[in-house]
Order: C-alpha cells, then sequence, then structure tokens
C-alpha cells in the first residue's frame, strides 16, 4: 500500500473533503436478526474445518480502536475516523489460513463482496468495526460489523460483513468484476480495472 508524502498532504490524489458522513452503497440496507446471524471464516483454513462465532461471541473478541482515514472512489475523503472493533490479525490467529492463501474474499450481506490481498488483511490497522467513536455502528453505516482496510479505497471495506474466505488464488469481488481496480490503492489512484497491470489481478 502506499504511504502519504507528509503527514500534511493527506489527501490521495483526485480526492476531496467530506463533511459529515454520508451514506454510500449499493443496494438496501439489511436487518439483522441476532439469531441467524454469524461471522464465518472458510475456504483454505489450516486445519480444513469453518470457523464461526454467533453474535455474542464475536462481540465478545478483543476490541481495538484505530484512527483512520476513508476514501471513497467516488472523491470524497473523510479524515481521522476513529473506528472499533476486532483486528483482522486475531480473526487470523483464531482460524488459521493454510499455507499458501495469498488473498482473501470477505463475504457480506445479500452477496457484495472485495477481495483483498493477504498482506492488506493482515494489516495490523485492519479492523473488523463495531464502533465508530466508541458508539456502536448504526444500521446504514454497517452495523453489527464492517470492514476497514485504511490502505485501500473504501469499497474494499464491506459493511454488514459475514464471512471471511482463504483464498489460494486471487479472485475479484462485486466491484472488482464491475470495472473497478483489482488492488484499489488511493495514493496510487487505482480507481478502475483498465488501468491495471498484469500483476494487480487474476487472470481474465
Ligand atoms: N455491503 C456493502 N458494503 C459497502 C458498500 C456496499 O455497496 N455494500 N460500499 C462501500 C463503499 S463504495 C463505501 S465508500 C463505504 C461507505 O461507507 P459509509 O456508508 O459508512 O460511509 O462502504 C463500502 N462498503
Ligand atoms: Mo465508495
Amino acid at each position: 500500500m502506499g504511504q502519504p508524502e507528509n503527514r500534511g498532504d493527506r489527501l490521495p490524489p483526485g480526492q476531496r473533503l467530506q463533511r459529515g458522513w454520508p451514506v454510500t452503497h449499493y443496494g438496501p440496507v439489511p436487518r439483522f436478526r441476532p439469531e441467524r446471524w454469524e461471522f464465518r471464516v472458510f475456504g483454505a483454513t489450516a486445519d480444513g474445518d469453518k470457523h464461526c462465532w454467533n453474535h455474542e461471541d464475536f462481540s465478545a473478541l478483543p476490541y481495538h480502536t484505530v484512527v483512520a482515514d476513508l476514501h471513497c472512489v467516488t472523491k470524497f475523503s473523510m479524515m481521522d475516523v476513529e473506528w472499533g472493533g476486532v483486528p483482522a490479525a486475531e480473526i487470523l490467529r483464531l482460524a488459521p489460513p493454510a499455507d499458501g492463501v495469498t488473498h482473501v474474499m470477505i463475504w457480506a450481506e445479500y452477496g457484495y463482496s472485495a477481495n483483498v490481498r493477504m498482506a492488506d488483511f493482515a494489516a495490523d490497522t485492519t479492523l473488523f468495526a463495531t464502533h465508530r467513536d466508541g458508539e456502536l455502528l448504526t444500521a446504514e453505516h454497517g452495523f453489527p460489523v464492517r470492514l476497514v482496510v485504511p490502505g485501500l479505497y473504501a469499497w474494499k471495506g464491506p459493511k454488514w460483513v459475514r464471512g471471511v474466505e482463504y483464498m489460494t488464488a486471487d479472485r475479484r469481488g462485486f466491484w472488482e468484476e464491475r470495472g473497478y481496480h483489482n488492488v484499489g490503492d488511493p495514493w496510487q489512484e487505482q480507481r478502475y480495472s483498465y488501468q491495471e497491470s498484469p500483476q494487480d489481478g487474476p487472470e481474465p
């Protein structure tokens, strides 16, 4: 992932600052049904098994906070958002991937998905956020869980996450199949799939 040149240059190329917190997503806001909800890790796990948490157990996992900027590919950015939740590294520790896992697919309600390289997923600022500014997320902002990957455009952070699939090869997610860049680094302005170099994505 790219880095800002310096602390005073916080806006990636082509972005502008947004006041307030808009709601941006495709499709309807899902209704949370605690009795049916589970967070599932599956695919190429080290032990070959699925690992599942119900809402009560997921809520009891270690809680960390991360302050991060959010960059939407539609060109607005929000600075210094304080997220709270479960570090992705904690999920990797509790449900270890098999050798050879290179990417994850994050799955959300209604089949929304986003592929993320393992190095980005395992970064210590990647968080399954349940809170913002110490308060539970609202339904439209992803309650009960959304992924936050600070170094990537925000479409790589699904709201209403339900699962993580460990993958031994890359595969495109929802927006990546619909013309958006496979990697999505805002500092390199990787917005659209036509900007990709061959090494940025899976075979077409
Ligand atoms: N499930 C789901 N998550 C999603 C999206 C979506 O369409 N569906 N849109 C993404 C995009 S493009 C952005 S910019 C952020 C917006 O988060 P916000 O509505 O909380 O500001 O959510 C991301 N997560
Ligand atoms: Mo976005």
